[in-house]
């Protein structure tokens, strides 16, 4: 059974088993939790992901996924990168937003880390609605059977604790 907390904090800060980026299908960095993660973390986890990129990824990876390097010098052991999807009034995008926490969660026991730290995928530049992004990250770590015992959510802004807050108390 996996606890669900919520914090207000940087997620490059936590000490946990595993952090999440909000990371781009490159995997060569950007802005968000995405460049926050690289400078804090340093250059090496960079070159992990242009050797994920060269050895499998050849064409990035998709929308949805995840895959794991190690925390160069975060506090945290691994960096699980997944691609959350840009919000789209015009098409419901909600599956991939939801396979990100799933494929995360995945790779999380895959690599036998018990307490993962996630942002809020896709709430950012990615522009999805906070309080829709917070409901599909909150239901679906709770629907998803995983040995991991913690899934923090760390939550930059009031607003994003706000509603994840308020998508907790809705479970
Ligand atoms: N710790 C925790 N949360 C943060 C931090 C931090 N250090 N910094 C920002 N947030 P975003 P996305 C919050 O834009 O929407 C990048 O360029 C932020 O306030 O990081 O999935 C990638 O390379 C928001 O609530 O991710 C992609 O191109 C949430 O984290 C693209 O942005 C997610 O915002 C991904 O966009």
């Amino acid at each position: 059974m996996t606890r669900i907390t919520l914090v207000r904090g940087d997620i490059t800060e936590q000490h946990a088993d595993a952090i999440v980026n909000a990371a781009n299908s490159s995997l060569m960095g950007g802005g968000g939790v995405d460049g926050a993660i690289h400078r804090r973390g340093g250059p090496e986890i960079l070159a992990e992901c242009r050797a994920l990129r060269a050895a499998k990824l050849g064409r990035g990876l998709a929308t949805g996924a995840a895959v794991a390097t190690t925390a160069g010098r975060l506090p945290a052991r691994w960096v699980i990168h997944t691609v959350g999807p840009v919000y789209s009034r015009a098409e419901d995008r909600s599956a991939l937003l939801a396979s990100c926490y799933r494929e995360s969660l995945r790779v999380a026991d895959d690599l036998g880390a018990s307490t993962v730290a996630f942002p809020a995928v896709s709430a950012g530049i990615y522009g999805w609605p906070m309080d829709d992004a917070a409901r599909i990250a909150v239901e679906t770590v709770h629907g998803t059977p995983s040995a991991v015992t913690e899934a923090r959510f760390v939550l930059f802004e009031a607003r994003a604790y706000i509603a994840f807050e308020a998508a907790v108390a809705a479970l």
